[in-house]
């Protein structure tokens, strides 16, 4: 399946719904090829990494010029990056979409390279690596930072990765779309209709993205700004990542580890709802948290440093009755059982993703919550083989949803048949929790 979805230097998610490069596809994906071509993982990242822009951002998407234009909407014609992105820094030579998608990829790096550290070395992976992960960093820290809390904000629904998530409800709701006969939308040949975004709401992408693009990808707060807890907690295990890859040049990680700490304290006072005893979305526009329960605001498990009460709640709620994990469900669903948009087919809005499950089973498993954390682990396996691979499913049945044979289903489910000493590559060389 990952050697069909191969195109010879990088991996696509789909062949049919998703022809191209897709950049936190790619970071999952690699971290599952790592087990069986090192070279193929290590190739993956570094074709995404020769697209990033000269002011850090890796672009979500890198079109593969030989797939027609009408195979994948918004296609580079929409983007147009090489003109619309020139004063960004955009690549001359490749096509990219303008915005971003959540930072797994020092993760990714890192844990690539510890698979095969000999093959890594030999091919200085981490040194080409590390100072465009950092500039990806800087990017997120200083661009991104519209709310002013030290922390990213992403500026369009397709960059947190949960696309249609209800948490983008409200703050979509204020954004004119742009008229449905402005765009031809390619999903709908792939997918079912009734799983997928609504028209209106693909109004709505496709205006923020074109008022983005217009104002040539420069960043400032624009209609849309949200900081999200996933995409945030993500961006902290890439810094502890960046830390161990430092170590590994031999500079020192320490002050990427304290910087790791700062964002954590940020993310949970700006974040944390004890009510809900999970992380909410904050609404940058209006100052206010969204009232949505998200499984992107259970993912923050996976930082090693999170404070005890904390885990101790999140674990509640992950197996409690909004996300039904152990006794309900077997895979987490995106979004609130008991929520009001709860639907268990549609994109987003409650189906169960492989790689949410992954990211909540390390967390699991970093926090000593083993017998979790293997249940966690036998469903998934379980799940993925039954659905052929499926993009996502049934948060209740384990029915297949979306495509089949999706690229970080296969590769995730190939990381956890492995097991490695430190699977999250998290360690904190100074102690503290397992990471
Ligand atoms: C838009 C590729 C991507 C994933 C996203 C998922 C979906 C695209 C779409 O597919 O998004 O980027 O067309 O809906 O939501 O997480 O990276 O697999």
């Amino acid at each position: 399946m990952l050697a069909a979805n191969w195109t010879g230097a990088s991996t696509v998610p789909s062949r049919s719904l998703y022809p191209h490069q897709w950049s936190w596809d790619s970071a999952f994906i690699a971290i599952g090829l790592r087990h069986i071509s090192p070279l193929r993982a290590q190739t993956e990242l570094e074709t995404l990494l020769d697209a990033q822009w000269g002011d850090g951002r890796i672009p979500h998407i890198v079109f593969n010029p030989s797939v027609p234009l009408d195979a994948y909407f918004p296609s580079p014609d929409f983007w147009r990056s090489s003109t619309a992105g020139r004063a960004a820094g955009a690549p001359r030579t490749v096509q990219t979409s303008g915005i971003v998608q959540p930072p797994v990829h020092a993760l990714a790096v890192w844990l690539v390279h510890r698979a095969d550290p000999g093959l890594s070395r030999a091919r200085g992976f981490l040194a080409r690596m590390y100072p465009r992960l950092a500039a990806w960093h800087r990017y997120l820290l200083h661009r991104r930072d519209l709310g002013g809390a030290g922390l990213a904000s992403v500026v369009h629904p397709w960059e947190q990765g949960m696309d249609n998530s209800p948490c983008w409800d409200a703050p979509l709701s204020r954004v004119t779309p742009a008229p449905s006969r402005s765009f031809r939308r390619a999903d709908l040949a792939h997918g079912a209709p009734e799983d997928r975004p609504t028209d209106l709401d693909y109004g709505r992408y496709v205006r923020l993205a074109t008022d983005y693009r217009e104002g040539g990808y420069t960043d400032g707060l624009g209609e849309f700004a949200v900081e999200d807890p996933a995409f945030n907690a993500l961006l902290i295990a890439s810094e502890h990542a960046l830390a161990g890859i430092a170590t590994e040049l031999g500079a020192t990680g320490t002050a990427r580890h304290a910087r790791a700490e700062r964002l954590t304290t940020a993310l949970i006072d700006r974040m944390w709802d004890p009510a809900s005893g999970m992380f909410l979305c904050h609404d940058v526009r209006t100052g206010e948290l969204i009232p949505e329960r998200s499984v992107a605001g259970l993912v923050p498990l996976l930082l090693p440093t999170l404070p005890r009460a904390l885990v101790t709640a999140l674990v509640r709620t992950a197996h409690g009755p909004h996300f039904g994990l152990g006794t309900t469900t077997r895979l987490a669903p995106s979004y609130d059982l008991l929520g009001e948009a709860f639907d268990p087919h549609r994109y987003w809005r409650g189906p169960a993703w492989f790689n949410t499950g992954w990211l909540l089973e390390r967390g699991l498993r970093t926090h000593g919550e083993r017998d979790r954390a293997d249940a966690l682990r036998e469903a998934m396996l379980d799940l993925a083989v039954t659905s052929d691979f499926a993009e996502y499913v049934d948060p209740y049945t384990g029915e297949a949803c979306g495509t089949t044979g999706f690229g970080w289903t296969a590769a995730l489910t190939l990381d956890l048949l492995h097991d490695s000493e430190d699977p999250k590559g998290l360690k904190d060389p100074k102690g503290g929790n397992r990471g």
